[in-house]
Protein backbone atom coordinates (compact mmCIF):
# COMPACT_ATOMS: atom_id res chain seq x y z
CA UNK A 1 0.00 0.00 0.00
CA UNK A 2 1.58 3.30 -1.29
CA UNK A 3 0.36 6.53 0.34
CA UNK A 4 0.80 9.47 -1.18
CA UNK A 5 0.47 13.01 -0.09
CA UNK A 6 -0.69 15.65 -1.84
CA UNK A 7 -1.83 19.28 -2.09
CA UNK A 8 -4.21 20.90 -4.53
CA UNK A 9 -4.09 21.52 -7.93
CA UNK A 10 -2.38 24.38 -8.41
CA UNK A 11 0.09 24.18 -5.94
CA UNK A 12 1.56 27.09 -4.14
CA UNK A 13 4.52 27.17 -1.81
CA UNK A 14 2.68 25.85 1.18
CA UNK A 15 0.91 23.20 -0.74
CA UNK A 16 4.51 21.64 -2.33
CA UNK A 17 6.81 22.04 1.09
CA UNK A 18 4.03 20.81 3.35
CA UNK A 19 3.73 17.63 0.90
CA UNK A 20 7.16 17.09 1.62
CA UNK A 21 7.63 18.24 4.79
CA UNK A 22 4.61 15.60 6.20
CA UNK A 23 5.69 12.53 3.92
CA UNK A 24 9.42 12.91 5.32
CA UNK A 25 7.47 13.08 8.72
CA UNK A 26 5.28 9.91 8.50
CA UNK A 27 8.39 7.93 7.19
CA UNK A 28 10.24 9.10 10.24
CA UNK A 29 7.52 8.17 12.23
CA UNK A 30 7.97 4.40 10.52
CA UNK A 31 4.68 4.47 8.57
CA UNK A 32 5.73 2.63 5.51
CA UNK A 33 6.12 3.39 1.37
CA UNK A 34 5.40 7.12 1.63
CA UNK A 35 5.59 9.77 -1.14
CA UNK A 36 5.19 13.58 -1.59
CA UNK A 37 3.34 14.38 -5.14
CA UNK A 38 2.01 17.50 -6.76
CA UNK A 39 -1.00 17.58 -8.89
CA UNK A 40 0.19 21.31 -10.61
CA UNK A 41 3.32 22.90 -11.83
CA UNK A 42 5.90 24.54 -9.50
CA UNK A 43 7.57 27.89 -10.41
CA UNK A 44 10.11 29.77 -10.15
CA UNK A 45 9.76 30.62 -6.52
CA UNK A 46 8.98 27.37 -5.16
CA UNK A 47 11.66 25.92 -7.24
CA UNK A 48 13.47 28.40 -5.30
CA UNK A 49 12.85 27.34 -1.57
CA UNK A 50 13.03 23.44 -2.64
CA UNK A 51 16.45 24.01 -3.88
CA UNK A 52 17.50 26.54 -1.07
CA UNK A 53 17.21 23.34 1.38
CA UNK A 54 18.11 20.45 -1.05
CA UNK A 55 14.95 19.10 -2.14
CA UNK A 56 13.48 18.41 -5.55
CA UNK A 57 9.70 18.66 -6.69
CA UNK A 58 8.03 15.54 -5.74
CA UNK A 59 6.23 13.48 -8.45
CA UNK A 60 3.98 14.73 -10.69
CA UNK A 61 0.67 13.09 -10.87
CA UNK A 62 -2.40 14.02 -13.54
CA UNK A 63 -4.94 11.72 -11.68
CA UNK A 64 -5.02 9.03 -8.84
CA UNK A 65 -7.58 7.28 -10.94
CA UNK A 66 -7.11 3.55 -9.61
CA UNK A 67 -6.14 1.53 -12.97
CA UNK A 68 -6.57 -1.60 -14.47
CA UNK A 69 -2.65 -2.18 -13.55
CA UNK A 70 -3.71 -1.59 -9.96
CA UNK A 71 -5.80 -4.99 -9.56
CA UNK A 72 -4.81 -6.96 -12.58
CA UNK A 73 -3.46 -9.81 -11.93
CA UNK A 74 0.07 -10.11 -12.61
CA UNK A 75 1.42 -13.55 -12.50
CA UNK A 76 -0.52 -14.74 -15.83
CA UNK A 77 -0.52 -18.16 -16.54
CA UNK A 78 -0.99 -18.32 -20.57
CA UNK A 79 -0.44 -20.90 -22.94
CA UNK A 80 2.11 -20.37 -26.17
CA UNK A 81 0.18 -20.65 -29.00
CA UNK A 82 2.87 -23.43 -30.45
CA UNK A 83 2.58 -25.82 -27.56
CA UNK A 84 0.13 -28.85 -27.31
CA UNK A 85 -3.72 -28.05 -25.60
CA UNK A 86 -2.58 -30.69 -23.48
CA UNK A 87 -0.93 -28.12 -21.48
CA UNK A 88 -3.44 -25.41 -21.83
CA UNK A 89 -6.11 -27.70 -20.38
CA UNK A 90 -3.49 -29.06 -17.73
CA UNK A 91 -3.04 -25.23 -16.37
CA UNK A 92 -6.74 -24.61 -16.74
CA UNK A 93 -7.45 -27.58 -13.96
CA UNK A 94 -5.13 -26.86 -12.01
CA UNK A 95 -5.99 -23.10 -11.39
CA UNK A 96 -9.75 -23.93 -11.61
CA UNK A 97 -9.86 -21.11 -15.17
CA UNK A 98 -12.30 -20.99 -17.39
CA UNK A 99 -9.68 -20.28 -20.02
CA UNK A 100 -6.50 -18.86 -20.63
CA UNK A 101 -4.75 -16.08 -22.82
CA UNK A 102 -2.50 -17.54 -25.68
CA UNK A 103 0.80 -15.48 -26.36
CA UNK A 104 3.69 -16.16 -28.98
CA UNK A 105 7.07 -16.49 -28.69
CA UNK A 106 7.37 -12.49 -28.16
CA UNK A 107 4.32 -12.47 -25.47
CA UNK A 108 2.14 -10.83 -27.73
CA UNK A 109 -1.54 -12.24 -27.19
CA UNK A 110 -3.17 -13.74 -30.11
CA UNK A 111 -6.58 -14.49 -28.38
CA UNK A 112 -8.07 -16.80 -25.83
CA UNK A 113 -8.64 -20.85 -25.33
CA UNK A 114 -11.45 -21.16 -23.13
CA UNK A 115 -11.95 -24.57 -20.86
CA UNK A 116 -15.48 -24.82 -23.12
CA UNK A 117 -13.85 -24.69 -26.61
CA UNK A 118 -11.40 -26.97 -25.05
CA UNK A 119 -14.61 -29.53 -23.58
CA UNK A 120 -16.38 -29.16 -27.07
CA UNK A 121 -13.44 -29.94 -29.29
CA UNK A 122 -12.74 -33.37 -26.97
CA UNK A 123 -16.60 -33.86 -26.51
CA UNK A 124 -17.78 -32.96 -30.16
CA UNK A 125 -21.40 -32.50 -30.77
CA UNK A 126 -23.21 -35.83 -32.42
CA UNK A 127 -23.69 -34.57 -35.52
CA UNK A 128 -19.99 -33.65 -35.60
CA UNK A 129 -18.81 -36.62 -33.63
CA UNK A 130 -16.89 -37.78 -36.92
CA UNK A 131 -14.47 -35.03 -35.72
CA UNK A 132 -13.27 -36.39 -32.70
CA UNK A 133 -11.17 -38.53 -35.39
CA UNK A 134 -9.04 -35.53 -36.57
CA UNK A 135 -6.11 -34.23 -34.74
CA UNK A 136 -5.01 -31.12 -36.69
CA UNK A 137 -1.23 -30.93 -35.77
CA UNK A 138 2.19 -31.96 -36.90
CA UNK A 139 3.43 -35.98 -36.55
CA UNK A 140 6.04 -34.55 -34.65
CA UNK A 141 3.43 -32.94 -32.05
CA UNK A 142 1.62 -36.26 -32.24
CA UNK A 143 4.73 -38.49 -31.08
CA UNK A 144 5.48 -35.73 -28.49
CA UNK A 145 1.70 -35.51 -26.85
CA UNK A 146 1.95 -39.14 -26.28
CA UNK A 147 5.47 -39.14 -24.56
CA UNK A 148 6.13 -41.34 -27.53
CA UNK A 149 9.71 -42.32 -29.70
CA UNK A 150 10.12 -42.49 -33.26
CA UNK A 151 11.49 -46.19 -33.91
CA UNK A 152 11.60 -46.20 -37.52
CA UNK A 153 10.62 -44.08 -40.95
CA UNK A 154 10.55 -40.15 -40.70
CA UNK A 155 9.49 -37.39 -38.30
CA UNK A 156 7.06 -34.87 -39.61
CA UNK A 157 6.67 -31.26 -38.46
CA UNK A 158 4.09 -30.14 -41.22
CA UNK A 159 0.76 -29.39 -39.32
CA UNK A 160 -2.15 -30.82 -41.27
CA UNK A 161 -5.44 -32.44 -40.41
CA UNK A 162 -4.39 -36.55 -39.25
CA UNK A 163 -7.05 -39.12 -38.83
CA UNK A 164 -6.44 -41.30 -35.60
CA UNK A 165 -7.74 -44.89 -36.35
CA UNK A 166 -8.04 -47.50 -33.42
CA UNK A 167 -7.18 -51.05 -35.02
CA UNK A 168 -9.50 -53.40 -33.02
CA UNK A 169 -10.82 -55.69 -35.48
CA UNK A 170 -10.20 -58.95 -37.14
CA UNK A 171 -7.62 -58.75 -40.04
CA UNK A 172 -10.37 -59.57 -43.07
CA UNK A 173 -12.34 -56.98 -41.63
CA UNK A 174 -9.19 -53.93 -41.40
CA UNK A 175 -8.40 -55.30 -44.86
CA UNK A 176 -11.95 -53.96 -46.22
CA UNK A 177 -11.21 -50.79 -43.97
CA UNK A 178 -7.97 -49.58 -44.85
CA UNK A 179 -9.72 -49.53 -48.23
CA UNK A 180 -12.57 -46.20 -47.12
CA UNK A 181 -9.43 -44.58 -45.58
CA UNK A 182 -7.28 -41.81 -46.29
CA UNK A 183 -4.01 -43.36 -45.73
CA UNK A 184 -1.62 -40.76 -46.43
CA UNK A 185 -3.34 -38.67 -43.22
CA UNK A 186 -4.01 -41.99 -41.21
CA UNK A 187 -2.15 -42.73 -37.90
CA UNK A 188 -3.16 -46.56 -36.74
CA UNK A 189 -2.95 -47.20 -33.50
CA UNK A 190 -2.52 -50.86 -32.66
CA UNK A 191 -0.68 -53.14 -29.60
CA UNK A 192 0.91 -56.13 -30.31
CA UNK A 193 -1.04 -57.31 -33.56
CA UNK A 194 1.80 -57.92 -35.99
CA UNK A 195 -0.60 -59.15 -38.87
CA UNK A 196 -2.48 -55.90 -38.73
CA UNK A 197 0.84 -54.03 -38.30
CA UNK A 198 2.08 -55.27 -41.51
CA UNK A 199 -0.96 -55.15 -43.36
CA UNK A 200 -1.44 -51.16 -42.84
CA UNK A 201 2.23 -50.67 -43.19
CA UNK A 202 2.28 -52.54 -46.73
CA UNK A 203 -1.07 -50.63 -47.14
CA UNK A 204 1.16 -47.21 -46.91
CA UNK A 205 -0.29 -45.26 -43.64
CA UNK A 206 0.83 -41.99 -42.64
CA UNK A 207 1.74 -43.54 -39.24
CA UNK A 208 1.52 -46.45 -37.03
CA UNK A 209 1.60 -46.40 -33.53
CA UNK A 210 2.26 -49.83 -31.61
CA UNK A 211 0.94 -49.03 -27.59
CA UNK A 212 1.97 -50.27 -24.12
CA UNK A 213 5.68 -50.33 -25.13
CA UNK A 214 5.49 -53.48 -27.10
CA UNK A 215 8.09 -54.23 -28.85
CA UNK A 216 8.49 -54.03 -32.55
CA UNK A 217 9.55 -57.06 -34.73
CA UNK A 218 12.76 -56.64 -36.70
CA UNK A 219 10.72 -57.04 -39.54
CA UNK A 220 8.06 -54.55 -38.94
CA UNK A 221 10.84 -52.04 -38.24
CA UNK A 222 12.59 -52.86 -41.84
CA UNK A 223 9.22 -52.36 -43.45
CA UNK A 224 8.12 -49.35 -42.16
CA UNK A 225 11.90 -48.05 -43.28
CA UNK A 226 11.31 -49.31 -46.45
CA UNK A 227 7.70 -47.91 -46.96
CA UNK A 228 8.07 -44.56 -45.04
CA UNK A 229 5.92 -45.08 -42.72
CA UNK A 230 6.77 -43.33 -38.76
CA UNK A 231 6.38 -46.28 -36.68
CA UNK A 232 6.50 -44.56 -33.30
CA UNK A 233 5.91 -46.23 -29.60
CA UNK A 234 3.89 -45.49 -27.19
CA UNK A 235 3.71 -46.20 -22.98
CA UNK A 236 0.43 -45.90 -23.10
CA UNK A 237 -2.44 -48.00 -23.13
CA UNK A 238 -4.28 -47.69 -27.16
CA UNK A 239 -7.39 -46.21 -24.77
CA UNK A 240 -5.06 -43.30 -23.88
CA UNK A 241 -2.72 -43.32 -26.49
CA UNK A 242 -5.80 -42.36 -28.61
CA UNK A 243 -6.72 -39.57 -25.67
CA UNK A 244 -3.41 -37.90 -25.83
CA UNK A 245 -3.27 -38.27 -29.38
CA UNK A 246 -5.79 -35.78 -29.77
CA UNK A 247 -4.80 -33.17 -27.25
CA UNK A 248 -1.41 -32.79 -29.89
CA UNK A 249 -3.41 -30.05 -31.34
CA UNK A 250 -1.36 -26.67 -30.79
CA UNK A 251 -3.59 -23.94 -28.74
CA UNK A 252 -3.16 -21.14 -31.61
CA UNK A 253 -5.26 -23.93 -33.10
CA UNK A 254 -8.24 -23.32 -30.82
CA UNK A 255 -8.06 -19.95 -29.25
CA UNK A 256 -10.69 -17.45 -30.25
CA UNK A 257 -8.99 -14.23 -31.90
CA UNK A 258 -11.85 -12.11 -31.53
CA UNK A 259 -11.36 -11.06 -28.00
CA UNK A 260 -11.10 -7.39 -26.38
CA UNK A 261 -7.63 -6.74 -24.58
CA UNK A 262 -7.32 -3.54 -22.34
CA UNK A 263 -4.23 -1.33 -21.78
CA UNK A 264 -2.81 -1.45 -18.63
CA UNK A 265 -2.91 2.46 -18.29
CA UNK A 266 -6.61 2.76 -18.08
CA UNK A 267 -8.71 3.89 -15.57
CA UNK A 268 -10.85 1.26 -13.77
CA UNK A 269 -14.13 3.16 -13.97
CA UNK A 270 -13.44 3.44 -18.04
CA UNK A 271 -12.56 -0.30 -17.62
CA UNK A 272 -16.09 -1.30 -15.86
CA UNK A 273 -18.36 -0.42 -19.33
CA UNK A 274 -16.52 -2.86 -21.47
CA UNK A 275 -15.80 -5.41 -18.94
CA UNK A 276 -19.86 -5.47 -17.88
CA UNK A 277 -20.66 -5.48 -21.46
CA UNK A 278 -18.79 -8.37 -22.75
CA UNK A 279 -19.16 -11.98 -22.05
CA UNK A 280 -15.42 -12.65 -22.22
CA UNK A 281 -14.38 -14.68 -18.85
CA UNK A 282 -11.23 -12.48 -18.69
CA UNK A 283 -9.67 -9.77 -20.33
CA UNK A 284 -5.83 -9.51 -21.50
CA UNK A 285 -4.04 -6.28 -20.41
CA UNK A 286 -1.40 -5.03 -22.51
CA UNK A 287 1.73 -2.87 -21.05
CA UNK A 288 2.96 -0.03 -23.30
CA UNK A 289 5.12 -2.25 -25.51
CA UNK A 290 1.86 -4.22 -26.01
CA UNK A 291 3.00 -7.30 -24.82
CA UNK A 292 0.61 -9.09 -22.39
CA UNK A 293 1.33 -7.34 -18.62
CA UNK A 294 -1.37 -9.26 -16.58
CA UNK A 295 -4.91 -10.27 -17.05
CA UNK A 296 -8.48 -8.16 -15.91
CA UNK A 297 -11.07 -10.72 -14.38
CA UNK A 298 -14.41 -9.12 -12.92
CA UNK A 299 -13.63 -10.19 -9.80
CA UNK A 300 -10.59 -7.83 -9.08
CA UNK A 301 -13.06 -4.55 -9.47
CA UNK A 302 -13.54 -5.86 -5.89
CA UNK A 303 -9.77 -5.84 -4.92
CA UNK A 304 -8.65 -2.71 -3.08
CA UNK A 305 -7.17 -0.02 -4.41
CA UNK A 306 -2.99 -0.16 -3.49
CA UNK A 307 -2.65 3.14 -3.00
CA UNK A 308 -4.48 5.79 -0.56
CA UNK A 309 -3.96 9.69 0.09
CA UNK A 310 -3.37 12.12 2.74
CA UNK A 311 -4.35 15.84 1.29
CA UNK A 312 -2.85 18.39 2.64
CA UNK A 313 -3.14 22.27 2.56
CA UNK A 314 -6.86 22.07 0.94
CA UNK A 315 -9.53 19.96 1.83
CA UNK A 316 -12.00 20.20 -0.92
CA UNK A 317 -12.66 17.65 -3.57
CA UNK A 318 -12.81 20.44 -5.91
CA UNK A 319 -9.45 21.58 -5.58
CA UNK A 320 -8.13 17.82 -5.59
CA UNK A 321 -6.35 15.91 -7.54
CA UNK A 322 -8.21 14.17 -10.00
CA UNK A 323 -9.48 11.09 -9.48
CA UNK A 324 -9.10 11.87 -4.99
CA UNK A 325 -12.71 11.00 -4.66
CA UNK A 326 -12.04 7.46 -6.07
CA UNK A 327 -9.07 6.67 -3.87
CA UNK A 328 -9.38 6.15 0.16
CA UNK A 329 -8.47 9.50 1.70
CA UNK A 330 -6.96 8.94 5.33
CA UNK A 331 -5.48 11.62 6.50
CA UNK A 332 -6.00 15.81 5.74
CA UNK A 333 -3.94 18.50 7.07
CA UNK A 334 -5.05 22.30 6.64
CA UNK A 335 -6.24 25.08 7.87
CA UNK A 336 -8.85 26.07 5.65
CA UNK A 337 -12.92 26.02 5.74
CA UNK A 338 -14.14 22.83 6.20
CA UNK A 339 -15.54 21.85 2.50
CA UNK A 340 -14.58 18.18 3.15
CA UNK A 341 -16.77 15.36 1.44
CA UNK A 342 -18.23 13.22 3.55
CA UNK A 343 -15.54 10.15 3.90
CA UNK A 344 -16.91 6.18 4.60
CA UNK A 345 -13.85 5.48 7.24
CA UNK A 346 -12.90 7.57 10.33
CA UNK A 347 -9.85 9.52 9.19
CA UNK A 348 -7.44 11.63 10.70
CA UNK A 349 -8.77 15.68 9.72
CA UNK A 350 -6.34 17.92 11.31
CA UNK A 351 -7.58 21.41 10.37
CA UNK A 352 -6.22 24.23 12.56
CA UNK A 353 -6.78 27.99 11.93
CA UNK A 354 -3.18 29.21 11.35
CA UNK A 355 -0.97 30.71 8.82
CA UNK A 356 -0.13 27.70 7.00
CA UNK A 357 -0.43 24.01 6.62
CA UNK A 358 4.08 23.88 7.17
CA UNK A 359 3.10 25.25 10.54
CA UNK A 360 0.97 22.54 11.44
CA UNK A 361 3.19 19.65 10.08
CA UNK A 362 6.30 21.34 12.16
CA UNK A 363 3.90 20.92 15.34
CA UNK A 364 3.15 17.23 14.26
CA UNK A 365 6.68 16.84 14.37
CA UNK A 366 6.92 18.26 17.74
CA UNK A 367 3.72 16.69 19.24
CA UNK A 368 5.49 13.35 18.66
CA UNK A 369 8.49 14.24 19.98
CA UNK A 370 10.53 13.30 16.34
CA UNK A 371 13.50 16.29 15.79
CA UNK A 372 12.72 17.87 12.85
CA UNK A 373 15.82 17.60 10.47
CA UNK A 374 17.45 20.66 9.45
CA UNK A 375 16.33 20.87 5.78
CA UNK A 376 13.19 19.97 6.49
CA UNK A 377 13.17 23.18 8.93
CA UNK A 378 14.28 25.39 6.26
CA UNK A 379 11.51 23.83 3.93
CA UNK A 380 8.90 24.52 5.94
CA UNK A 381 9.57 28.29 6.48
CA UNK A 382 8.86 28.49 2.92
CA UNK A 383 5.74 27.40 3.29
CA UNK A 384 5.17 29.81 6.18
CA UNK A 385 7.10 32.73 4.72
CA UNK A 386 5.15 32.33 1.68
CA UNK A 387 1.79 31.89 3.27
CA UNK A 388 2.00 34.73 5.54
CA UNK A 389 3.96 36.82 3.43
CA UNK A 390 6.77 36.44 6.73
CA UNK A 391 4.22 36.49 9.08
CA UNK A 392 2.61 40.03 8.28
CA UNK A 393 -0.64 38.20 7.05
CA UNK A 394 -4.02 38.72 9.05
CA UNK A 395 -4.37 34.62 8.59
CA UNK A 396 -0.59 34.93 10.88
CA UNK A 397 -1.08 33.30 14.61
CA UNK A 398 0.89 33.13 18.16
CA UNK A 399 1.37 29.66 16.52
CA UNK A 400 2.89 30.49 13.04
CA UNK A 401 5.60 32.70 15.09
CA UNK A 402 6.47 30.28 17.38
CA UNK A 403 7.12 27.84 15.08
CA UNK A 404 8.76 29.94 12.71
CA UNK A 405 11.20 30.96 15.95
CA UNK A 406 11.76 26.93 16.40
CA UNK A 407 12.19 26.25 12.62
CA UNK A 408 14.70 29.43 12.14
CA UNK A 409 16.77 27.30 15.39
CA UNK A 410 16.69 24.44 13.72
CA UNK A 411 17.50 25.75 10.20
CA UNK A 412 20.04 28.74 10.93
CA UNK A 413 18.11 30.56 8.38
CA UNK A 414 17.11 33.90 9.50
CA UNK A 415 13.21 34.28 8.65
CA UNK A 416 13.65 37.42 7.06
CA UNK A 417 16.67 37.20 4.66
CA UNK A 418 15.23 33.45 3.83
CA UNK A 419 11.30 35.77 2.84
CA UNK A 420 13.56 38.31 0.94
CA UNK A 421 15.11 35.67 -0.78
CA UNK A 422 11.71 33.88 -1.42
CA UNK A 423 9.90 37.23 -2.77
CA UNK A 424 12.70 38.70 -5.01
CA UNK A 425 12.90 35.23 -7.29
CA UNK A 426 10.52 35.42 -10.22
CA UNK A 427 7.95 38.00 -10.48
CA UNK A 428 5.19 36.31 -11.48
CA UNK A 429 4.56 39.76 -13.37
CA UNK A 430 7.64 40.11 -15.35
CA UNK A 431 8.00 35.91 -15.51
CA UNK A 432 4.97 34.83 -16.57
CA UNK A 433 2.25 35.31 -19.46
CA UNK A 434 -0.87 36.53 -18.07
CA UNK A 435 -2.59 33.14 -18.13
CA UNK A 436 0.28 31.40 -16.44
CA UNK A 437 -0.50 34.44 -13.56
CA UNK A 438 -3.82 33.55 -13.15
CA UNK A 439 -3.77 29.97 -13.59
CA UNK A 440 -0.39 29.93 -11.16
CA UNK A 441 -2.53 29.42 -8.05
CA UNK A 442 -5.72 29.66 -8.72
CA UNK A 443 -9.24 28.33 -6.56
CA UNK A 444 -11.32 27.36 -7.37
CA UNK A 445 -14.77 27.92 -5.09
CA UNK A 446 -18.70 27.60 -5.17
CA UNK A 447 -20.56 29.68 -2.68
CA UNK A 448 -24.37 30.62 -2.56
CA UNK A 449 -25.08 28.64 -5.92
CA UNK A 450 -22.08 30.70 -7.64
CA UNK A 451 -19.02 29.07 -9.13
CA UNK A 452 -16.13 31.42 -9.20
CA UNK A 453 -12.22 31.03 -8.81
CA UNK A 454 -9.66 33.13 -7.21
CA UNK A 455 -6.02 33.43 -8.06
CA UNK A 456 -3.35 35.22 -6.22
CA UNK A 457 0.24 36.46 -6.85
CA UNK A 458 2.75 38.23 -5.01
CA UNK A 459 4.89 40.92 -5.91
CA UNK A 460 7.66 43.23 -4.67
CA UNK A 461 5.58 46.41 -5.95
CA UNK A 462 3.12 47.46 -8.20
CA UNK A 463 5.46 48.81 -10.43
CA UNK A 464 5.13 46.29 -13.83
CA UNK A 465 1.29 46.42 -13.07
CA UNK A 466 0.08 49.16 -15.29
CA UNK A 467 1.88 47.81 -18.12
CA UNK A 468 0.17 44.46 -17.97
CA UNK A 469 -3.02 45.29 -16.56
CA UNK A 470 -5.48 45.47 -19.64
CA UNK A 471 -3.58 42.03 -21.07
CA UNK A 472 -4.28 40.78 -17.41
CA UNK A 473 -8.40 41.62 -17.52
CA UNK A 474 -9.00 40.31 -21.21
CA UNK A 475 -7.31 36.91 -20.17
CA UNK A 476 -9.08 36.50 -16.79
CA UNK A 477 -12.12 37.21 -18.81
CA UNK A 478 -11.35 33.93 -21.16
CA UNK A 479 -10.25 32.14 -18.32
CA UNK A 480 -13.57 32.91 -16.70
CA UNK A 481 -15.87 32.15 -19.98
CA UNK A 482 -13.79 28.61 -20.71
CA UNK A 483 -14.86 27.54 -16.74
CA UNK A 484 -18.19 29.17 -16.78
CA UNK A 485 -17.63 31.32 -13.34
CA UNK A 486 -19.78 33.30 -12.46
CA UNK A 487 -16.58 35.42 -11.61
CA UNK A 488 -13.14 35.61 -11.90
CA UNK A 489 -10.82 37.38 -9.99
CA UNK A 490 -6.90 37.58 -9.51
CA UNK A 491 -5.37 39.53 -6.01
CA UNK A 492 -2.13 40.83 -6.67
CA UNK A 493 -0.34 41.73 -3.65
CA UNK A 494 2.56 43.71 -2.80
CA UNK A 495 3.88 41.89 -0.01
CA UNK A 496 6.26 44.73 1.09
CA UNK A 497 3.33 47.57 1.50
CA UNK A 498 0.89 44.96 2.35
CA UNK A 499 -1.64 46.16 0.03
CA UNK A 500 -3.65 44.26 -3.24
CA UNK A 501 -5.06 45.16 -6.57
CA UNK A 502 -8.07 42.93 -7.13
CA UNK A 503 -8.56 42.80 -10.95
CA UNK A 504 -12.33 41.03 -11.23
CA UNK A 505 -14.27 39.95 -14.60
CA UNK A 506 -17.74 39.18 -14.02
CA UNK A 507 -21.20 40.27 -14.63
CA UNK A 508 -21.58 43.53 -14.11
CA UNK A 509 -24.48 43.71 -11.97
CA UNK A 510 -21.90 42.25 -9.44
CA UNK A 511 -18.92 44.40 -10.28
CA UNK A 512 -21.64 47.13 -9.53
CA UNK A 513 -21.17 45.52 -5.60
CA UNK A 514 -17.60 46.33 -5.29
CA UNK A 515 -17.23 48.88 -2.85
CA UNK A 516 -13.09 49.59 -2.85
CA UNK A 517 -11.62 52.36 -5.08
CA UNK A 518 -11.99 52.08 -8.66
CA UNK A 519 -8.14 51.47 -10.28
CA UNK A 520 -8.99 51.45 -13.58
CA UNK A 521 -11.40 48.95 -15.36
CA UNK A 522 -12.10 45.62 -13.87
CA UNK A 523 -8.96 46.57 -11.08
CA UNK A 524 -9.49 47.99 -7.30
CA UNK A 525 -7.27 49.05 -5.18
CA UNK A 526 -7.52 47.17 -1.75
CA UNK A 527 -5.48 48.40 1.07
CA UNK A 528 -4.36 46.58 3.75
CA UNK A 529 -5.99 43.37 2.06
CA UNK A 530 -3.73 40.71 1.79
CA UNK A 531 -4.80 37.33 2.71
CA UNK A 532 -7.43 35.55 -0.14
CA UNK A 533 -8.83 33.21 2.70
CA UNK A 534 -9.55 35.63 5.78
CA UNK A 535 -9.85 39.25 3.85
CA UNK A 536 -11.31 38.35 0.39
CA UNK A 537 -13.39 35.83 0.22
CA UNK A 538 -15.68 36.59 2.99
CA UNK A 539 -15.79 40.24 1.62
CA UNK A 540 -17.00 38.21 -2.09
CA UNK A 541 -19.12 35.83 0.13
CA UNK A 542 -20.99 38.72 1.60
CA UNK A 543 -21.24 40.66 -2.27
CA UNK A 544 -22.70 37.25 -3.36
CA UNK A 545 -25.49 37.65 -0.31
CA UNK A 546 -26.50 41.28 -1.89
CA UNK A 547 -26.81 40.09 -5.60
CA UNK A 548 -29.84 41.15 -6.88
MN1 LIG B 1 -1.65 27.02 2.70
Amino acid sequence: MTTIVIGHKNPDMDAICSAIGYAEFKTAGGFPDVRAARCGNTNERIDFGLGRFGFEAPEFLSDVYPRIKDVMERDVVSARCDSPVYEAMTRIGENRFRGLPVVDGDRRCLGLISGFKLGQYLFPPLDRIASARIVDASLADIQASIHGELLAGPGDTEVYPHHLVVAAMHPTTFTRRLDELDLKSTVLIVGDRWDIQELSIRAGVRALVITNNFPAKKNVLALAEKHGVSLISSPHDTATTVLLARAAVTAGKMLQSDFTSLPDDMPLREAKADVAMSSQFAFPVLGEDGRLAGILSKSDFLKPVPHQLILVDHNELSQAVNGADEVPVVEILDHHRIGVAPTHQPILFLNRPVGSTCTIVATSYQQAGIPIPKNVAGLLMCGVISDTLNLSSPTTTEVDRKVMEDLAGISGVRPADLASEIFSVGSPLLTMTSKQAITADCKEYTERGFRFSVSQIEELSFSHLPEKRDALVAALETYRASKHYFFSTLLITDVNTQNSILLLCGPDHFTRLIDFPDEGPGAWKLDGVVSRKKQLLPYLTSLMGRVP
